[in-house]
This record gives structure tokens, sequence and C-alpha cells, in this order.
């Protein structure tokens, strides 16, 4: 009853903001991401008897029951696996994360593939991955991409259960072996809106969310044209694109919700200036201030250089495509 899995975050191409069902974490668009190789999470839990109450400790820190992070994400997810498990058991939750968590950097995601896998090896539910993307999703809806690697789209799905909202691998991560995401922190502060209120306030009142929505489809299309070909000015430029459109539907929300920081913008400056002088490279953002720029191996050197003359970005990270969700032997208790 004692297993461990480790999940690495994924960035989204295509985004997902807003959702047509809140219980069940349904999307009302599809969306694309890329599973990173070095943002990751690992998870050791153990349903025990022993165990009078869950305990979750997460980067060493014990968080207590009537805390934010258990009672509104983790409770309710660890009560349907009870359920589908048809067990009462209490769980004792280890995680350790390289990431800084709340900050945009998709923490929630690899945090609920990581302990959706964790938990299907150690109550022995045999869930396969498409099983397991639909169970992550209900966790945090981004999850559900990080059980795979390389390219992956998420699914909207079209049934009310939930039972077609999942995701599915478009490429491994050695099918485009030169691609890289360089992830400039520029604060590491935690949000102050979080992605699940956010989202939810957007879809209730930015007058443009209806827009969004019927642009989807040919951003989906062009991103996995642009995947096939290993096209980076299509999937760099695709990509931009659907990014500042979220950001405009964040920003038109009521009370309007702004992500970015003046280091933010500044990234965005210099990325379109270094494009202008012929770089191949292209931002994305998601809801915090950190700015992931998709470019290729060979244009690295001279992206990290004109980064560099940002002032105040406190770290620099260098992404490739990276696995899905592996089960480990290594438990951390
Ligand atoms: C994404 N984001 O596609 C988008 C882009 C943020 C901006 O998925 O409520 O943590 O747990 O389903 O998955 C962040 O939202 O939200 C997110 P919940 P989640 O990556």
């Amino acid at each position: 009853m004692k297993a461990t899995a480790i999940a690495n975050a994924n960035i989204a191409l295509i985004k997902y903001w807003g959702k047509r069902d809140e219980n069940l974490f349904l999307p009302q668009n599809s969306s694309i991401s890329l599973t990173t190789d070095c943002l990751s999470v690992k998870t050791t839990v153990e349903f025990s008897s022993r165990n009078k109450k869950d305990i979750l400790i997460l980067n060493n820190r014990n968080y207590p029951l009537n805390s934010k992070e258990y009672k509104k994400y983790l409770k309710p997810f660890l009560n349907k696996i009870r359920k589908l498990a048809g067990t009462k058991r209490k769980i004792k939750i280890v995680s350790q994360s390289n990431l800084p968590k709340g900050a945009g950097l998709a923490s929630s995601a690899a945090g609920f593939a990581a302990l959706t896998a964790a938990v299907n090896e150690a109550l022995g539910l045999g869930l396969n991955k498409r099983e397991m993307s639909i169970l992550a999703r209900q966790g945090s809806g981004s999850a559900c991409r990080s059980i795979y690697g390389g390219f992956v789209e998420w699914q909207r799905g079209k049934k009310d259960d939930g039972s077609d909202s999942f995701a599915l691998q478009i490429a491994p991560a050695d099918y485009w072996p030169d691609i890289r995401m360089v992830i400039c922190l520029t604060s590491i502060k935690e949000k102050k809106v979080s992605s699940r209120e956010g989202m939810a306030q957007t879809v209730k009142t930015s007058p443009f969310y209806p827009c969004w929505l019927k642009t989807i489809d040919k951003d989906i299309k062009s991103a996995k044209r642009a995947i096939k070909n290993r096209d980076i000015s299509l999937l760099g430029k695709v990509s931009e694109e659907n990014c500042l459109k979220m950001h405009a539907l964040m920003i038109t929300t009521k009370p309007g919700i702004i992500y970015w920081n003046e280091k933010t913008i500044a990234l965005i400056h210099k990325t379109r200036e270094l494009r202008e002088r012929g770089l191949k490279c292209y931002f994305t953002i998601d809801a915090g201030p950190q700015v992931k720029i998709l470019c290729e191996k060979k244009d690295l050197k001279e992206l990290i250089k004109g980064i560099k003359k940002v002032s105040g970005i406190k770290n620099v990270i260098i992404a490739r495509p990276g696995p899905g969700v592996k089960i480990s032997k290594n438990h951390l208790f």
C-alpha cells in the first residue's frame, strides 16, 4: 500500500483557461503542452489503517488539515480516490519538488500527476494511462497532460461524465530533441489569484470569452501541424498568439487579473527584438509572471545572451522535452 511516482511539469502552448464543469474539471477547450525534463515532483504515498488522519508533507513542510492546500485542493480528490478504491484508509503523502509553488510553473500539474500514479500503484487500481489522465484531471485540470511525455493534447471531450476528456500524446520526447523551452523566473512570490479562481471568474465575466472559444480549433490544428513538421516558426507564432489571447481574457475579467510584472513585459519586448534580429524565439506566459521562451538548440546561446541583458531575472532554467509519469522504487519515507 506504499508507492512512489515522479512526474514533470508541462508548459501549455495552446492554453486551458476555463471549465465547463467545476466538479469534474471539464475544460471549455482543448489544449496542447510540452512536458519538460527538469521541473519534477516526486511523491510517496501510503494508505494505512495506522494513519488516524491524512498526513501531507510538501517540501519538508507539514500542511495541517485546516490548510487551504488540503481542504480545497487535496481532500476532495482523495475522497474521490477512496470511493473509487472502496477504502476508508487515511493516506500519508510526502512530496518533494524542485519548482517554486504558486508562481505559474505548473506545480499542481506535476503534483497531481505524480500523486495519481503513486496512488494507482499503491492501491493496485490497475488504471491505464488514459484512465490515470482522467483521474489526474480531477485533481488539477492540467495534470492530465503530465501523465504523458513530449507533446501532449488534452482533448476537451463532449460527454457530461468526462469519460472522453483526457490527454493523448502527439509526439514523444525524442521526436523533436532540439527544441528548448527557456524558463525565465521574474519573481518567486506566490500569485494573488489562483488559476482555479481566475479562470472561473473569466468564464463568467470576460466579454471576450466566446471569441476565444471560436479561435481554439484553428490554433490546435496549427500547433499540431507545426509539431508534426518540427516547424519552430509556426509553433512559436501560434503559441505566442494564443498566450496573448489568454492574457487578454484575464485582463478583461472583472476585476481584471494581471499576472505580469515589469520584467515580464521587458522579456516580451526582448524576445521580439531578438526575433527581429533573426533569432527564432517565441514567448509564452501562464498564470504568473514567468516567461517561457521557445527556441531551438542552435539559437540557445544567443538567446541567453539577450535575456541576461534584462535586469532582475532571478533564474533561467533550460528545459527540453521530458518523459511522462514514472514509478520509482526509491520511497521518500
Ligand atoms: C494551462 N493554466 O493550460 C493553463 C494556462 C494556467 C494558464 O492549466 O483549476 O492549475 O486545477 O484545473 O490546471 C493552470 O490551471 O487549474 C493552467 P485547475 P490548473 O497550463
